[in-house]
Formats: structure tokens, sequence, C-alpha cells
């Protein structure tokens, strides 16, 4: 009877297929164009063997600890037993082993260490880079971890930040810390400073006892965290707008009871992606601070906090868009339809193809970013690289972040149903794709801060833009299989000069309304400039030649294209109210 499968119990018949999964191999050498990049411009071994044995542990230990992270999420505890409230924000064991990690491979310490000089940050970029997509979104706090490095550094190594400063920059687990960014208030997160509302009550010591209330407050089981509150006067008035508000830095401690001290943790978030990590509300209640900022000098001193923040931001969304090609294109070679593996289907290779040219315009566009923040802090920074670097930080932030929802939700597409599946992983990246263009400043706000870079420039940013940009194709011209390439970019940096010349006479609100098609119009020309010169270094391959080739094919300048149909005229901004408000 058993034999015979008559038993009349017997298990489901569900058919002898089952589809080979996935696989996840080395994100190093799997990846030509940072490998290309690297021995381009950082040839050393020390650096390759790194990355390499990093991208090794990346795929066969780390990836499991972030799914880990993703079906354990943070929970938060406020009472303990005995009804005394403790707020304790639970984390999972993989979420730990992430930090203890991170400061062993010193990914916010190699910034700080600069042993490869001009090129620390590209190094460092590139290990977060293989690391990003299977850290649980553990790169969220080393992003604001290293931000906050960069502030205390820029400010000075002296009391009571030296010792968080050592902490933050360190290898060693044991003392490693992390920092919050804690700006955005119930009324603001763009608009910071109409929004705050956090009052600095000052102390006989000197320093302050803070008091508010911060909305958004991500990866809240942080060591310390920088924010930004008004100081208050005798009378207890503060002042209001940007220039009432100065920077502070407080620890997240706790009393001998296990409270946290000035701090209660309202709630957390119930978010659509970076589950992985607590996002909470907090009520400041009192917390223990320091300023560090001169009064009214708050938003510009965390403003390099924002630089390093949106250049990780930007990693993330090239590495998420990499993450989702590699997976797809290994998909490929193992999933039959149509009587031909998907990697045979020219339909299918184009979808996936197109994927890869966003992902490589991203990664180049990010790495000069990363490029030129590395020649600043080495002092190898000339004017113009002052200039590109506000200019493309912004830019490479909103751009990509874009890109990555686009890419990795394509991505998705490219595994059909599989991709829709929850225990695939897959959604997970989607979700978590989704924050990019939205915290560190959304996409029309950072298109703002290219117009406040232009003008506090006087417009020098512009033309440190138009003469780099220029320059990286001044090794193409000989080179005829770019040459399509090359006259599209250079025919989109007219479009793009004769665009600003026009835009400087016309009304205020001519520029605002401009200001996202500018600032993709900067991102997409630079984009293939930079992929037009990668494909004219010597090690380059064919397939560097064809991703700018097809990089090109975009509309590179659409500012200037919709300037032409009249999209930014007068008229325009009520015809828009007029139809969004359409009944
Ligand atoms: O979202 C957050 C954390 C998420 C988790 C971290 C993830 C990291 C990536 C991980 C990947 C997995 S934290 C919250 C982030 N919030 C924002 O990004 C705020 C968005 N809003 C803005 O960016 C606004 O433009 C503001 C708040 C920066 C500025 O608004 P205002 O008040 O209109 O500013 P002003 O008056 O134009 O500028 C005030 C000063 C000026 O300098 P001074 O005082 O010297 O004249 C500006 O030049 O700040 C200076 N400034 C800047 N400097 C303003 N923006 C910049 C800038 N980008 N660079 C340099
Ligand atoms: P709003 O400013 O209300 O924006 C709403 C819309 O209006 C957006 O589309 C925006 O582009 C548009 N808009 C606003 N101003 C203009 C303008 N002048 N012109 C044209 N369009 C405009 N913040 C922290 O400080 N610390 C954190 O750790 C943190 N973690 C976060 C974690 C998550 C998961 C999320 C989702 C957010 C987090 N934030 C954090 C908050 C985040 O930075 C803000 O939500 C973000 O900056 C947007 O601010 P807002 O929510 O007030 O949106």
């Amino acid at each position: 009877w058993e034999a015979a499968g008559y038993l009349p119990f017997s298990r489901a018949k569900i058919g002898s297929f089952f589809q080979e999964t996935p696989v996840l191999k080395n994100p190093f050498l799997e990846d030509a164009l940072l490998r290309g990049y690297l021995r381009r411009h950082l040839p050393q071994e020390a650096a390759f063997s790194d990355l390499c044995a990093f991208g090794e542990r990346v795929a066969n230990e780390v990836d499991g600890w972030g799914r880990e992270c993703e079906v354990t999420p943070p929970r938060l505890v406020h009472f303990d037993p005995w009804g005394r409230r403790v707020d304790h924000i639970v984390t999972s064991p993989a979420w730990k082993r992430m930090k203890d990690l991170s400061a062993q491979e010193g990914l916010v310490a190699i910034g700080y260490e600069r042993s490869f000089g001009e090129w620390s940050r590209v190094y460092q970029m590139s290990k977060l880079y293989i690391f990003s997509p299977s850290s649980g979104l553990y790169t969220c706090p080393l992003a604001m971890t290293d931000g906050a490095a960069k502030v205390i550094q820029s400010i000075g190594l002296s009391w009571p930040v030296d010792e968080a400063y050592s902490r933050l920059t360190t290898r060693q687990p044991e003392r490693f810390w992390t920092s919050g960014q804690w700006m955005t208030e119930r009324q603001g997160g763009s608009d910071v400073a109409s929004g705050t509302e956090t009052v600095a009550v000052p102390q006989t010591d000197g320093s302050y006892k803070l008091h508010g209330f911060k909305w958004f407050t991500s990866a809240t089981d942080a060591d310390m965290a920088l924010t930004l509150a008004r100081v208050q006067d005798r009378t207890g008035a503060t002042t209001p707008g940007s220039r009432g508000l100065s920077l502070f830095y407080g620890e997240v401690s706790r009393d001998e009871g296990g409270r946290l001290k000035g701090i209660e943790v309202q709630r957390l978030k119930d978010k659509l992606g970076t589950r992985q990590m607590p996002t909470a509300e907090l009520l400041l209640d009192g917390l223990p601070a320091h300023r560090l900022s001169e009064e009214g000098k708050g938003v510009a001193s965390i403003a390099n906090m924002l630089t390093i923040t949106r250049i990780h931001n930007s990693i993330s969304a090239a590495a998420a868009m990499r993450r989702v090609v590699q997976l797809a294109r290994d998909y490929a070679t193992r999933r039959t339809a149509f009587g031909k593996l998907l990697k045979d289907h020219p339909l299918h290779m184009q979808t996936l193809a197109r994927m890869e040219v966003e992902t490589r315009g991203a990664f180049l566009l990010v790495m000069e970013v990363c490029r030129l923040l590395g020649r600043e802090e080495s002092g190898m920074a000339t004017q113009l690289d002052a200039h590109l670097l506000r200019l493309l930080t912004p830019v490479a932030k909103l751009y990509t972040g874009k890109q990555a929802v686009a890419v990795v939700s394509e991505g998705l597409e490219s595994f059909g149903g599989q991709g829709y599946i929850e225990d695939t992983g897959l959604p997970g990246l989607l979700r978590d794709a989704q924050v990019l263009s939205i915290w560190e400043g959304t996409t029309n706000v950072l298109s703002l801060d290219v117009l406040r870079s232009v003008a506090r420039s006087s417009g020098m940013v512009l033309h440190a833009y138009f003469t780099h940009a220029k320059s990286l194709l001044a090794g193409a011209s000989n080179v005829s299989p770019l040459a399509p390439a090359v006259k599209a970019v250079n025919g989109a940096l007219s479009e793009l000069e004769d665009f600003v010349q026009i835009a400087a006479t016309r009304a205020t609100g001519y520029l605002e309304l401009a200001a996202r098609d500018l600032a993709y119009s900067l991102a997409r020309i630079y984009t293939g400039a930079l992929l037009i010169d990668h494909a004219c270094w010597k090690g380059a391959s064919s397939s560097d030649t064809y991703a700018a080739l097809r990089w090109c094919e975009h509309d590179l300048c659409p500012v200037a294209t919709k300037q032409a149909r009249g999209c930014y005229d007068l008229s325009t901004a009520p015809l828009d109210a007029a139809l969004v408000y359409d009944r």
C-alpha cells in the first residue's frame, strides 16, 4: 500500500518542478564597472584584496544577517515588568552583529584614517556599496555616524566631543558609537527653519537642556545625536526662523534605574520599508546637551552632515540598482519561458541592459562626488573641485534616489510573480528604495538646494560644471565609436548654457518651476560625460562604450526641451494648480 502510494492521507502531489533560485555571488567580483573604476583610480592591491574578501563575506554571511534584520524588526518596550518606564528599543541579534562588523571593517573609520589619501572616500564608499543591500539598513546609522564625525571634525576635536569623535571613527567594536540626526519635527522636515520648536534652556555650567518633540529619528538605538534647537534667553524668548537655530550634541544615556535621561520614546514608526531599523518619535524632556555651533548658525553647521549623509544615500541608491541587476541576470540563466532561458530572449536582455545602463550611470555619478569629497578632505581640492562638490551632492542624491525606485521596480518584474513574494527578499528592495528620495531632502527640496548653490556662489558652481564636463569629453574627440555620444553631450551642454542665459533674464519664479528639470539635466549631461570619459580609459571594455552610447540616447537636457514648450512661463503655475484641483 505504502509503496504504491495509496495512503489515504499521503502528501499532496505538487509536481516535480522547482525553480532554481537566484544566487547572490561575491558583489565585488560580479561588478565589472566597480573593479574597472578602481583599477583605473585606486589600483592598490590592499584595497582589492580587502574588497574581494569583504564581498565574499557579504554574499556568504552578512546577507543572511540582513534578512534576519528584516524578519525580526525592532520593537519598543515602554515598561519593565514592574511598571517602570524604560523605553527599551529591542533590536535583533543580527542588527547588533552589523554594528560590530561595521567597526571591524572600518566602514566609517576608513574615511578618517585616509590610508589611501585622496582616494580614501572612494575606497570607503566602494565598501559601503558592496555592503548596503545586505546590511539590513545598517548603512543608515553609519551614514549619520559618518556625518556626525565630519561635523565634529570641522568644528574641532575638543571637549565635549573629542571622545565622541574617537568612538564614531574607531575600529574597535566595544568602543564604537553610532549617531542620530534629529532635525525633523511635526511642523516640518524640509522647512526646518519654521518647523523647529525645540528649545534649549541654558544651564549655569554652560550646558543646555533640550525640550521638544522630534518627529522622525532613525536608528534610535544610537549612542548620541546631533540636533537643532532654539536657545532661550532669560525671558524664555527665542529667535524665529533659520537665524534662531543652533546645533547641539547630546548623548543617549540611562540613569541607575535604567531610564533614558531626558528622553521619552513616544512610539516607533510603522513604515512602508526600512523596517529593519527603528525610527522613533522622541520627546526631549530636558535632554542634557552642548551647543556646538555659534548661536543661529545651526543649519549651516549641520550642512556638513547633510553632505555626507546625502552621499551615503546616493551610494545606497546605486547599490540597490546594482543588487537587483546582479540577481536578475543570474535568474535569467536559470529560468525558462517559451522554450528557452530568459537570457536568450532579446527583449528580456534589452530590459536588463537598460537597467544596467542606469546603474552604471548612477555609480559613476556617485563615485565622482566621492572623488571630490576625498580631494577636499585631503587638501587637494581646487576651487573648481569645491564648487563641483557643492553642486553635484544634491544633484546625485536626487537623481539616483528616483532612479533607484524605477530600476528596482523594473528589477522585481524580471522575476515575474516571484518578484512580488515577500520571503524571496525581493520586495524589501523596492520598499527600502522608496525612502531614498524622501529622507535627507526630497527631490524638490534638493532641486531648490541646487538653485541655492548657484545663487550663493554667484554662478561659479555652474562655471565649474561646464568647465569640467567639457574637459571630460576632451579625450574622446578622436574615438569614433563614441562620436554619437560626444555629439549628444556637447549639444546638451550648449542647450543648457542657453537655458542658463535665458533664465537669468526671467522673473522670479521661473527658475523655481524649472528647478527639478534643471537638476535632472545637470545629472544626465554630467553622467553622460563621465561614461564617455570612462569608456576612453585604456582599460575600458566595449561594454563601457556601449553603455555610454545608450545613456546618451536619453533626453539629456529636459530643461531645454521643456523651456522651448513654455513649461515655466508665468501662466504655468496657476494652470498647474487649476489642473490639480479640477473637479
Ligand atoms: O532624513 C534624515 C535622516 C534619515 C536617515 C539617514 C539616511 C542616510 C542615508 C542612508 C542610506 C541607507 S535627517 C533629516 C534630513 N533633513 C533634510 O535634509 C532637510 C531638508 N531641508 C533642506 O535641505 C533645507 O534646504 C534646509 C533646512 C537645509 C535649509 O533651509 P533654509 O532655512 O531655507 O536655509 P537657508 O536660510 O537657505 O540656509 C541657512 C544656511 C546658509 O548658510 P549661512 O547661514 O552661512 O548663510 C546656507 O548657505 O545653511 C546653508 N546651507 C547649506 N550649506 C543650506 N543648505 C546647505 C547645503 N546643502 N550645503 C551647504
Ligand atoms: P514636507 O516638507 O511636508 O514635504 C511634503 C512635500 O512637499 C514633498 O513632496 C516635498 O518635496 C514638497 N515640498 C516641500 N517644500 C517644497 C518647496 N519649497 N517647493 C516644492 N516642493 C516642496 N528626519 C530626521 O531629522 N532624522 C531622521 O533620522 C529621520 N529619519 C527618517 C526615516 C524615515 C523612514 C522617513 C520616511 C523620514 C525620516 N526623517 C528623518 C524625516 C525626513 O527627513 C523628512 O520626512 C523629509 O525631509 C521631508 O520632510 P516632511 O516630512 O516634513 O515633508
